[in-house]
């Protein structure tokens, strides 16, 4: 299997707008050098969700990223997409890794340590934690944010990769990365940025000088 690259995950948000929007979002991350993508719909209907999966994946393959798909096992099947993203309220990571195949990428979501003392002990790729800080793109359910120990008692729990998801911006990506994250995945800091493309390239850039390449 191919080494996979979390180092600076874009994960898509319906609210980003129409289709044509919501692509120029995704191909200027992807030419900004996002190393990989969540497509995360919730509010589209299925066969909506399945045409932006089917066009993201062709853009995807031709920047060479994986594209994830959040919570659909059926639509990340149906596009041949690289993996599939749950959370606590989606089917059991067993019964998605028996439906998904040995090959395909298996990520999860973590809020706490007994998540990941979990994740650690099933067959999950990586884990995305979440809510490092405070967010403002507007999630339901969400658990207070980690911040900077939170990641570091996972880190001790947790092998496999981890990805810091809520409130990344360029400001503390460089701290997540010095204390044992593998990646961040970010909605607003590329959405909302004026330029995705610059904003995309500037994470990437602090990611390069403090990452150390994990
Ligand atoms: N899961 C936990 S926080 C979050 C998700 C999807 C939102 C992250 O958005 P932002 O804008 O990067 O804080
Ligand atoms: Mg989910």
């Amino acid at each position: 299997m191919i080494k996979i690259d979390y180092s600076l995950m874009f994960v898509t948000d319906d609210r980003i707008g129409d289709d044509t929007a919501f692509f120029s979002i995704l191909e200027s991350a992807l030419k900004g050098g996002a190393t990989i993508i969540q497509l995360r719909e919730k509010t589209l209907d299925t066969l909506h969700f399945y045409l932006r999966a089917v066009k993201a994946k062709t853009l995807c393959d031709t920047y060479k990223v994986p594209l994830i798909i959040n919570d659909r096992v059926d639509i990340a099947l149906a596009v041949a997409a690289a993996g599939l993203h749950i959370g606590e309220n989606d089917l059991p990571k067993e019964v998605v890794r028996k439906l998904m195949g040995p090959n395909k990428i298996i990520g999860s979501s973590v809020s706490n340590k007994q998540q990941a003392i979990t994740a650690q002990l099933s067959d999950v790729d990586y884990i995305g934690i979440s809510p490092v800080f405070s967010t403002s793109s507007k999630i339901e359910n969400l658990a207070s944010p980690l911040g900077i120990n939170g990641l570091v008692e996972i880190r001790k729990i947790f092998t496999n990769p981890i990805v810091c998801i809520g409130g990344i911006n360029k400001d503390n990506t460089g701290k997540v990365m010095l204390n044992g994250a593998n990646g961040i995945a970010v909605i607003s800091a590329i959405s909302k940025a004026e330029s995705p493309t610059a904003a995309t390239k500037q994470l990437k850039e602090i990611i390069c000088q403090t990452g150390l390449n994990k």
